[in-house]
């Protein structure tokens, strides 16, 4: 995901971390580089324009802060104005309503159906939800059974009559649902290959009638700037609450999600990352933009080790990381964790300096994993709390007892150090870029 305009922005802020005054001069090639990215990752020319004029106008017009340096400075100011760029603050979706009732519409093929499960998975794991599905894409078969078909991969219900009237559909599906306790409808519909009259006639009468609390529109970054065309088509005839960008996974430039809220005023509430029914990321722009830049988005790192495990222990273990007191054990725990986690691959990505450390393309190695884990267990209780007494012949015991040699256990305890010192850094509130 915006992999290109990640590199080209990092190595810019790197250049200009370094400059001891930023002036009319030494901005312009920056700003030339910055604009450069932009368009290259599909922003709007005009988008890009305002941008790189207000991070100018503010560069040059601050007052040297006298924590940062003026390189830093900038840094902050197109972290920010990056930020503003993605929308400011999330706008989440609505979730107290009983039932919150939300309509997915978008053209064919830009993920609607797949969406629909991932979300109701998200609100179910996330939200404590009871979900809904409805199926309204009526004019397919298949897409009824698709949308069965990710019912019962989910466990979770699915309200279909066939080829019926979609309106009578959802008008059965909301009673159905108040009778049977469930707290949250999502409402699949049909797509075609363009904007169509007949069928926005149609999401316009549902929309009229069952007067959801999200309208949501499903749309596949892919398409690049003609995405706008359609987002405003869309909310010419629709009330839209937000847009799922769907496909940032693939080899999409993803410039889409820089100019969706600036040219249409409408929040990207979700992004598709993956096919699979775990792949939707609630959108955030803060987060976004620290990770474009390269400053790791630890937050979401935070949430999806929550959401997998014990929340309380999380919150110890979080506590204990950033305040440096984390120790081999809990790093048993950890690796313990992690392997319930799912691939850890996602996981390291989302780390401040991801890339400059090489962590972006890293492959994990179950085999290596355990190995790890073999030498770990070698330890006694004590050596894991205090690693810092493992001399010479600890060390060959423990590399005997795992099968392993003294080198890798060396490699170990090493990685466990930085690990450990990143995390306190990221934890004293002042982490510094990585770069
Ligand atoms: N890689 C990737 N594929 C996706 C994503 N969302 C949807 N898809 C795929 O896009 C295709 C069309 O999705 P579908 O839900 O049937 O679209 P619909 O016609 O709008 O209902 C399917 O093959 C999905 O697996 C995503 O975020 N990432
Ligand atoms: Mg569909």
């Amino acid at each position: 995901m915006f992999e290109n305009l990640s590199d080209r922005l990092q190595n810019v802020m790197h250049k200009i971390k370094g400059y001891g005054k930023i002036t009319e001069d030494n901005i312009n090639d920056m700003m030339r580089e910055i604009r450069l990215s932009l368009l290259e990752a599909d922003v709007n020319y005009k988008v890009v324009k305002e941008f790189t004029n207000k991070v100018k106008e503010k560069a040059l017009g601050t007052d040297v802060n006298a924590k940062l340096s003026p390189g830093e400075e900038f840094v902050r100011i197109v972290r920010d104005e990056l930020t503003e760029l993605l929308g400011g603050d999330s706008v989440p979706l609505t979730t107290d309503k009983n039932p919150t009732i939300t309509m997915l519409v978008g053209l064919q093929g830009s993920g609607k159906t797949t969406t629909i499960g991932k979300l109701a998975n998200l609100l179910r794991k996330n939200h404590k939800k009871k979900p809904l599905l409805v199926a309204c894409d009526v004019y397919r078969p298949a897409a009824i059974d698709q949308l069965k078909t990710i019912g019962k991969e989910l466990n979770i219900e699915v309200y279909s009559e066939g080829k019926k009237d979609p309106i009578e559909i959802t008008k059965n599906a909301l009673n159905y649902a108040k009778e049977n306790q469930f707290d949250y409808i999502l409402i699949d519909t049909a797509g075609r290959l363009q904007i169509d009259e007949k069928l926005m006639e149609e999401l316009q009468n549902i929309e009229t009638i069952i007067k959801p609390h999200e309208t949501l529109l499903v749309i596949d970054s892919m398409m690049g700037q003609d995405a706008i065309n359609v987002i405003t088509g869309f909310n010419d005839k629709l009330s839209l609450t937000g847009v799922i960008l769907t496909k940032l996974d693939g080899d999409t430039r993803g410039g889409v999600a820089l100019s969706v809220r600036h040219l249409t005023n409408i929040p990207i509430k979700f992004i598709g990352i993956s096919e699979k029914m775990d792949g939707l990321s609630e959108f955030h722009p803060d987060r976004m933009a620290s990770r474009i830049l390269g400053m790791g988005d630890i937050l979401s790192l935070v949430e999806k080790v929550s959401s997998e495990i014990d929340e309380e222990d999380a919150e110890k273990m979080v506590k204990k990381m950033t305040k440096g007191n984390f120790d081999l054990e809990d790093f048993l725990n950890q690796l313990n964790q992690i392997k319930k986690m799912g691939p850890l691959e996602n996981l390291l990505k989302l780390l401040p300096g991801a890339k400059k450390m090489g962590l972006n393309n890293i492959k994990i190695d179950p085999k290596k994993m355990a190995r790890t884990e073999a030498i770990v267990l070698s330890m006694t209780p004590y050596e894991r709390k205090h690693p810092e007494i493992l001399k010479a012949s600890r060390k060959q015991r423990i590399a005997n007892g795992s099968g392993t040699t003294v080198t890798e256990v060396n490699q170990l305890l090493k990685q466990f150090e930085e690990m450990k010192k990143m995390m306190k850094m990221m934890g004293s509130g002042n982490f510094k870029l990585p770069f």
